[in-house]
C-alpha cells in the first residue's frame, strides 16, 4: 500500500465501544425481517420481566474484527459477529434505548436483543458506517488488485 493510500479509520481495532445489557438472544427462521425482529425482540422482552433477572451488563465492541459482545465486570468475550454474518440490524420503534441485530450462518440465524445505556440510534448509525467503511474497503482491494 502506498504512503498517500493511509486513512484513519475509527473502526481499525480497537474500534469504539458501547455500554449496554443483553435482554436476550433468540433463535429467528429468517436472515432479515423488521416484523420479525420485532416478534423476536417483544418475546425477549416479555421474558426479562417474567424472570424478573437483571439483564447482564455487556460492552458492546464494534471494529472490523466484528461485533463483540463482552461482559462488562469480567470483559470475557460473550460473541464475536464477524461483519459478514451479520445479516439485519433493527431498531425497536417502541423503546429508543433498544435495538436487535440478526447474526448466524446460512440456516441458523440468531437474533440478538441489546439494551444501549444511551440512545440505541448512536450504535445503529456506527454499525452502518462499519458495513459502508468494510465495503469501502473491499473496493480499494479490488482496484489495487486490479492495477
Ligand atoms: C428499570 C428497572 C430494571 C432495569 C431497567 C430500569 O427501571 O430498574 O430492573 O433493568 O434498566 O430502567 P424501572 O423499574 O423504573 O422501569 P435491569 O434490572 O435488567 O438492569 P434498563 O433501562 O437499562 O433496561
Amino acid at each position: 500500500m502506498l504512503a498517500n493510500d493511509l486513512y484513519y479509520d475509527r473502526f481499525e481495532p480497537p474500534g469504539v465501544s458501547y455500554k449496554g445489557k443483553l435482554i436476550g438472544v433468540e433463535t429467528v427462521q429468517e436472515a432479515r425481517g423488521d416484523k420479525m425482529c420485532q416478534e423476536a425482540m417483544n418475546k425477549l422482552k416479555a421474558m426479562v420481566k417474567v424472570t424478573g433477572e437483571h439483564k447482564q451488563r455487556i460492552i458492546l465492541n464494534i471494529s472490523t474484527a466484528g461485533v463483540r459482545v463482552l461482559d462488562e465486570k469480567t470483559m470475557r468475550e460473550e460473541y464475536l459477529h464477524e461483519v459478514q454474518k451479520i445479516s439485519f440490524v433493527s431498531r425497536d420503534p417502541t423503546d429508543a434505548r433498544a435495538f436487535g441485530l440478526v447474526a448466524g450462518d446460512e440456516g441458523s440465524h440468531k437474533f440478538f436483543a441489546i439494551k444501549t445505556e444511551k440512545a440505541a440510534y448512536n450504535v445503529v448509525l456506527a454499525l452502518k458506517e462499519l458495513f459502508e467503511s468494510v465495503l469501502k474497503a473491499k473496493k480499494r482491494q479490488m482496484e489495487e488488485y486490479q492495477g
